[in-house]
């Protein structure tokens, strides 16, 4: 069923021989910078990629509410606790406005839960790592929303109008995270030894990590060259990577911290960081299901679903009703 919701796999690029009539004007529309709306005739395949995307993007908000979910009530002051509260629940809402932009693409909220449930659907390899101190709230809003910031900015302006609005505000609120983030990181690298010492830890275990969220490298991704000529992608997974090393790297030495990759080093030539080779075994196994923390993060979300089904059957109770007073009024 969700392999009928969705496009996976290696796309040819579509040239103008294979296209009809209809979707030629539709490429030109999208070549010209016009903005395709809901209504707007679209080739199935375009509709069944942006599903894969927008929902596997609506998953990683909700599940990425655990790892920092992990740390409100050992936060270690009132306010630290108040500010990480509003970053999980703007998660939340990131999740709902993603939900709503694929809902309009003619799929139900239902059928894409079901399918993260059942395990089917993908959300980001990111939060399958464990939260073991208060340091990695900072890595995390750092380097992951950082990480998010420098891929969603571009989205803001891809081809897809509901889902192009829903990025605009969700950007806005992830600078907030990575701002918190690295607000945590500083006071920590500014404290004793031992807190220093935690600041190095949390980033050592999620730098590569950050880097894996933009996917694979442009040669293995499979879904880039379609994506980018429907300007679904603006940018190379390699260059929004590439982007996110160079602004890092001078953050982590005003931290006086140190990135855990002896192959960086300054580019003189290219005016950019040469970086080490990311180990791409370890992204795959996440991805099959095998990361620290997946079995852990679905199964909360499983429960949580479970656990919600009385409320949702009350919502449903209750608006039942209310339409029943309206017929009869
Ligand atoms: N994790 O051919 P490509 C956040 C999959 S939000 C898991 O390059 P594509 C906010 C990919 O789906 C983070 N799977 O694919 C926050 C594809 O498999 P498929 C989420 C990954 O789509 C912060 C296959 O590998 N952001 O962090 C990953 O062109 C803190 C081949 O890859 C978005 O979703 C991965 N890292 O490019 C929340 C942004 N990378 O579907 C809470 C929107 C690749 O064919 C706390 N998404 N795969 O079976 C995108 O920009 C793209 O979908 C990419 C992947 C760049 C992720």
């Amino acid at each position: 069923m969700y392999a009928q919701l969705v496009e996976t796999g290696l796309k040819q690029v579509r040239t103008a021989a294979d296209m009809s009539a209809e979707e030629q004007a539709f490429q030109a529309r999208i070549d010209a910078g016009v903005k395709i709306e809901a209504k707007d005739w679209m080739p199935d395949a375009y509709r069944k990629t942006l599903v894969r995307q927008i929902s596997q993007h609506a998953h990683s908000e909700i599940v990425g509410q655990l790892p920092e979910g992990n740390w409100v009530t050992r936060a270690p002051t009132l306010k630290r606790k108040s500010i990480l509260l509003a970053k999980i629940q703007d998660e939340a809402g990131h999740g709902l406005y993603l939900y709503g932009a694929a809902e309009t693409l003619g799929v139900s909220r239902d059928e894409l839960l079901e399918a993260l449930h059942a395990g089917k659907a993908k959300y980001s390899s990111i939060f399958n790592y464990p939260t073991l101190s208060w340091a990695d709230m900072g890595a995390i809003g750092w380097l992951v929303d950082g990480s998010a910031i420098i891929n969603q900015i571009p989205l803001c302006r891809c081809s897809y109008g509901p889902y192009a609005r829903a990025m605009v505000r969700v950007c806005k609120e992830e600078s907030f995270h990575a701002r918190q983030g690295y607000d945590i990181m500083l006071k920590l690298a500014q404290g004793t030894p031992e807190q220093k010492a935690m600041a190095q830890d949390a980033l050592d275990r999620w730098w590569w990590p950050s880097l894996m969220m933009f996917g694979p490298s442009d040669a293995e991704s499979v879904n880039s060259a379609q994506s980018s000529k429907w300007r679904i992608k603006l940018f190379s997974n390699d260059e929004l990577r590439q982007r996110m090393v160079d602004q890092t790297v001078p953050q982590a030495e005003f931290l006086g911290l140190t990135i855990p990759d002896p192959d960086l080093r300054w580019n003189e030539e290219r005016g950019q960081y040469d970086f080490g080779d990311i180990d791409w075994t370890e992204f795959q196994d996440v991805l099959k299901g095998n990361g620290p923390c997946n079995r852990e993060r679905l199964r909360t979300r499983v429960t949580a679903w479970e656990d919600g089904a009385w409320f949702r059957e009350a919502l449903v109770a209750h608006a039942d009703k209310q339409a029943a007073k309206q017929t009869a009024a």
